[in-house]
C-alpha cells in the first residue's frame, strides 16, 4: 500500500471536537510542529462559529508551543497530562481552564493502556522516517509514541525533512506487556538494546504529512555564581563518596533533570579530574551530554529525548556517525523505569522548587497552590535510585524566599526517599538521620546564612514528638512573604497557641 499524503490542514479535519489526541515527543524534543497549530486554528474556527471544539491531550512530557502554546491560547484543551512547562498552559492551568492531571512520566503509557485516562482516538507522531508497512522512525525524542501508535484509531505521521533519516538506529522501541504476565525488561546496562528500531502500526490507519520546520530547541543560559558553586558541591561529594567506597570507582549511571542547574552540574562534573568517565541513563539529554560526550567525560546516554539546543542539535545531525554508538533513545516507560533505576543503581539528580528541614521536596506547587511544570520523572527516578540527590539555590526572588522552609507547602518527594540535598552553601547529608538531626544539617549545611536563625527558632520552638513539626506556625514563612513580600519578616509568635 502507497503512503497516503495528505496535508496538514487536512489532518487536522480528521480530530473531532472530544477526541483524545496522543502527541509524540519528550519535552520540545520530537513532538509534531505543524499539524496541532493546524488543529488550534480549527477550534478557533468553530469557535467563531458558535460550536464546541476541545480535546483531550496525552504527551510524554512538556511539548513544544506548537502544542502547549497554540491548543490553549486557542482554547481548545479539555484536558491535559503529563508534565508541561509552557508559560500559557501554566497560567490556564492556575486559572482553572481545562482539567490537569500531574503524574509520574514512566506510568503514563500504561496507565493509558490500562483504560484509566479514556482511550486514544488520534495519534500525532513526528517522524524522520516512514515505510508503506508501517514503520515510523521517531526523530529526537520518544515519549509516549509507541503505545498511542498502538491504540489510536488514526495515525497522523508528520514527517520532517529536516531531520536526517540517517537518525533511524539511535531508538530502541519496546512497549511493556500488561499484568499479571508482564515479562522481565531484559536491561542489564545503560547500552543494553531490547526493542526494534522504529514504532509498528497498522499502515491503514496511517497518513502522512510533510513538513521541514525546524526545531524548538532554546538556549541554555549561562552558568552563574550559583548554579556554578551547586555543581562544585555535588560533584566535590561525588569524589569524597567515591574515596569513602560509597560510589563504586568505575561510578554510577547519572540521571539529570531538565533546566539550568542540571546542565551545570553535569558541568561540574566534567570539569573535576577526580571523576572517572560515566555513563548516563536519564530521560533527558541535555546539550552538557553531548559537549562531555565530544570531551570524552560522557561514555554512552541512555535517555528519552535529546533535549538540546538547535545549535548543538545541529553539531549531532552533523556528527550522526560518533553520536549513533554513544547514545540511545527510548520510551519513557523504559527510560525512566522504575526497577531499572534500582537495577542500574543511578545517581538521580532533580531540581527542588523548596525543601524542608525534614527533607520533604516540593517540586511542583509554588505556595502549594501555584503549579509550575509538574511531577515530570522526578519521582520515578527519585523513589528508586541509589542515591536521590535534589538541588535548589538557597533563595529565590532576590532572597525574600528561603527555598529551605520549616514545611514545604507540597510534598512530591518525601523524606524517605531524598538522601541529599544541595544548595550553593554545601551539602546536607540525610542518610540514616532521624528528623531533628536531618533538620539540623540542612539548616547548617544548605540554608542562607539569613534565614538559618527563623530556621533553628522554628526548630526549637520545644513541640514534643519524633518530628518536632508545629501545625500552627509550620507555613510562618509562607504567610510572611504573602503579606509582607519577604519571608525574611517571618514571626512564629503570630501563629503559636501559648
Ligand atoms: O522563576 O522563572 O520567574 O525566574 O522558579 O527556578 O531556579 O530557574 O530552576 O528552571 O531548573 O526549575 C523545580 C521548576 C526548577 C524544575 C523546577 C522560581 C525561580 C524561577 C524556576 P523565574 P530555577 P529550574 C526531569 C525531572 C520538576 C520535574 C522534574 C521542575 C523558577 O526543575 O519542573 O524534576 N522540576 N523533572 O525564581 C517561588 C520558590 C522558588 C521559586 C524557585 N521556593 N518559590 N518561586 N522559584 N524556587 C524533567 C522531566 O521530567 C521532563
Amino acid at each position: 500500500m502507497a503512503l497516503h499524503f495528505i496535508t496538514a490542514q487536512e489532518a487536522a479535519a480528521l480530530v473531532k471536537n472530544d477526541d483524545n489526541v496522543g502527541f509524540s515527543g519528550f519535552t520540545h524534543a520530537g513532538c509534531p510542529k505543524v499539524v496541532p497549530v493546524e488543529i488550534a486554528k480549527r477550534a478557533e474556527e468553530e469557535h467563531a462559529k458558535g460550536n464546541p471544539f476541545k480535546i483531550g491531550i496525552f504527551t510524554g512530557a512538556s511539548t513544544g508551543d506548537s502544542i502547549d502554546g497554540a491548543l490553549t491560547r486557542a482554547k481548545a484543551i479539555k484536558f491535559r497530562t503529563p508534565y508541561q512547562s509552557n508559560k500559557d498552559m501554566r497560567k490556564a492551568i492556575n486559572n482553572g481552564e481545562f482539567e490537569y492531571f500531574d503524574m509520574h512520566l514512566s506510568q503514563l503509557a500504561q496507565e493509558i493502556r490500562y483504560g484509566f485516562l479514556g482511550g486514544i482516538d488520534v495519534a500525532v507522531v513526528e517522524a524522520c522516517d516512514v515505510s508503506e508497512n508501517g514503520e515510523i522512525v521517531p526523530t529526537t525524542g520518544v515519549g509516549i509514541t509507541p503505545t498511542i501508535c498502538r491504540l489510536a484509531k488514526i495515525v497522523i505521521v508528520e514527517l520532517n525533512k529536516k531531520v536526517p533519516q540517517k537518525l533511524k538506529g539511535i531508538h530502541d522501541i519496546y512497549e511493556l506487556d500488561d499484568p499479571p504476565k508482564r515479562r522481565q525488561i531484559n536491561l542489564c546496562d545503560v547500552r543494553g538494546r531490547i526493542g526494534l528500531e522504529y514504532v509498528k502500526v497498522d499502515p491503514a490507519k496511517m497518513v502522512v504529512v510533510e513538513t521541514e520546520k525546524d526545531g524548538e530547541g532554546g538556549k541554555f543560559s549561562p552558568l552563574d555564581e550559583v548554579t556554578k558553586q551547586i555543581g562544585e558541591n555535588v560533584a566535590d561529594f561525588f569524589v569524597a563518596e567515591m574515596k569513602a567506597g560509597r560510589i563504586p570507582s568505575a561510578f554510577l549511571p547519572v540521571q539529570s533533570g531538565v533546566g539550568n542547574i542540571a546542565n551545570a552540574v553535569l558541568a561540574a562534573m566534567g570539569s573535576n579530574a577526580a571523576i572517572p568517565r560515566f555513563e548516563v541513563y536519564t530521560e533527558v539529554i541535555q546539550d552538557a551530554v553531548i559537549d562531555m560526550m565530544q570531551k570524552g567525560n560522557i561514555l554512552f546516554a541512555s535517555g528519552c529525548s535529546l533535549t538540546l539546543s538547535n545549535e548543538v542539535m545541529q553539531e549531532v545531525y552533523d556528527n550522526l556517525d560518533f553520536f549513533k554508538n554513544k547514545v540511545i533513545l527510548r520510551p519513557s516507560e523504559i527510560s525512566n523505569n522504575p526497577g531499572i533505576a534500582r537495577r542500574l543503581g543511578i545517581i538521580a539528580l532533580n531540581t527542588a522548587i523548596e525543601a524542608d528541614i525534614f527533607g520533604n521536596i516540593n517540586s511542583t506547587h509554588v505556595n502549594g497552590t501555584m503549579m509550575m511544570n509538574g511531577v515530570g520523572g522526578s519521582g520515578d527516578f527519585t523513589r528508586n535510585a541509589y542515591l536521590s540527590i535534589f538541588l535548589t539555590p538557597s533563595t529565590a526572588k532576590d532572597g525574600k524566599i528561603s527555598c529551605i522552609v520549616p514545611k514545604a507547602t507540597h510534598e512530591d518527594h518525601n523524606e524517605h526517599s531524598v538522601k541529599i540535598i544541595v544548595t550553593e552553601y554545601g551539602v546536607a547529608d540525610l542518610r540514616g538521620k532521624g528528623p531533628r538531626r536531618r533538620a539540623e544539617e540542612i539548616i547548617e549545611k544548605c540554608a542562607h546564612p539569613d534565614y538559618r536563625p527563623l530556621l533553628h527558632e522554628y526548630l526549637n520552638l520545644g513541640v514534643k514528638g519524633h518530628i518536632p513539626q508545629d501545625l500552627y506556625s509550620c507555613f510562618a514563612f509562607h504567610q510572611a512573604f504573602l503579606e509582607t513580600g519577604s519571608m525574611l519578616n517571618t514571626d512564629f509568635s503570630k501563629y503559636r497557641k501559648s
